[in-house]
Order: C-alpha cells, then structure tokens, then sequence
C-alpha cells in the first residue's frame, strides 16, 4: 500500500476541500458541540433536516448525508465512544468508527475523506491511544477499499499534528 494515501493536516475540518468529511457525532445525529456543532453550523439548517431523517446512530455506526453548504459533497457521521478507562470495549468501538466510515466511503465511490480525531474531545479518549487505533484501522480499511485515494486525519492543534505525523511515519506494524 502507498502510505501517502494517508495524510495529517492541522486547521479547521468544516473548510477542507475534499469529497467527504466525517463528524464526530452523539447517537442521536442532531447536532453537539465540539466538531459537530461547527459541522451543523456550516452546512445550514437542511443538514439538520436530513439528520432528523435517520433516526440516530448506534456507538460505532456510521451514516451519510449531503454536505449541503460545505465544500465537501457528502458528511459521514459517526458516533465514537464515551472515554469510561478502556474497559467499556472503547477501542473496538474507536476502530468500528473507522472501518465503518471508509467502508460508507468506498460504497458511495468517495474518493478523499477527512476524519477529526473522533471521541477525543468531548468524548475524552486519550489523545495518542485514538490514534493508533485510527492509523492502524485506516491502513486496513484502506487495503480493503483499493478505490479510496486520501484521508486525511485533521488535527486541531500543533499537539495532534506532530502526534500524528510522527505515528504516520512508523512501519505499519510498530504502531
Ligand atoms: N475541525 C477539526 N477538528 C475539530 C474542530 C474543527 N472545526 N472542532 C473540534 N475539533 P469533539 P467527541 C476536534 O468534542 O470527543 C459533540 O457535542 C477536537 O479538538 O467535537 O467525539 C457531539 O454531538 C477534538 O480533537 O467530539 C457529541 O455529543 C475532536 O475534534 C460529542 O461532542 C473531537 O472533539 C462527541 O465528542
């Protein structure tokens, strides 16, 4: 597999120009805080609209709408854990997000996806341990889905950013 298929980028997610970007999302798929607020924000009501169509979501699903005023077409909606101490099943539930979001990618024939770092914000999942486990299950999903040509994992922060980087720069099976 080519690893520049898989990038990190520090900024905003709402203003990215890419195909599909992900939200950080709560069961109910109406809206929040955190990424998801500003997601809602920029794309306009109609996303809203179209939320209240798909009634929730269950921890670890996906679902996808329009992107209706955003640059990107589609927004995937996932929903990360709840940070409980790592007993609650929380980094299969981490890593569901990530296969199930890139597999709504490849069936929609999505070609470029940005991810926020789901559940580690409000959710409160430890920061490195998330994304080892959105790394190491983006580069299996990405063998699975030969198709999709770039995700990109936005970082809010120079913290995340050089986290990020660094992980990305390991072999595949040190992380
Ligand atoms: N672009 C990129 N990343 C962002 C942005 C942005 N505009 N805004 C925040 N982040 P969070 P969660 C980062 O709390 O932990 C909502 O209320 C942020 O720094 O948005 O999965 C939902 O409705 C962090 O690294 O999502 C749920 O109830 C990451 O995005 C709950 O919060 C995720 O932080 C979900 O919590």
């Amino acid at each position: 597999m080519k690893t520049d298929r898989i990038q990190a980028a520090e900024g905003d997610i709402t203003r990215l120009e890419v195909n599909a970007i992900v939200n950080a999302a709560n069961t109910t798929l109406l809206g929040g805080g955190g990424v998801d607020g500003a997601i809602h924000r920029a794309a306009g009501p109609e996303l809203l609209e179209e939320c209240r169509t798909l009634g929730g979501c269950p921890t670890g699903g996906a679902r996808i709408t329009r992107g209706y005023r955003l640059p990107a077409k589609w927004v995937i909606h996932t929903v990360g854990p709840v940070w409980h101490g790592g007993k609650r099943d929380e980094d299969a539930l981490l890593a569901g997000c990530y296969r199930n979001s890139l597999a709504l990618t490849a069936q929609h024939d999505i070609k470029s996806v940005a991810f926020p770092g789901i559940s580690t914000g409000a959710y409160g999942f430890p920061l490195e341990r998330a994304a080892r486990i959105a790394i190491r299950q983006t580069r299996e999903s990405l063998q699975a889905h030969p198709d999709i040509e770039k995700v990109i994992f936005v970082c809010f922060g120079r913290e995340a950013r050089d986290l990020y980087d660094r992980l990305l720069s390991h072999p595949p099976q040190s992380i």
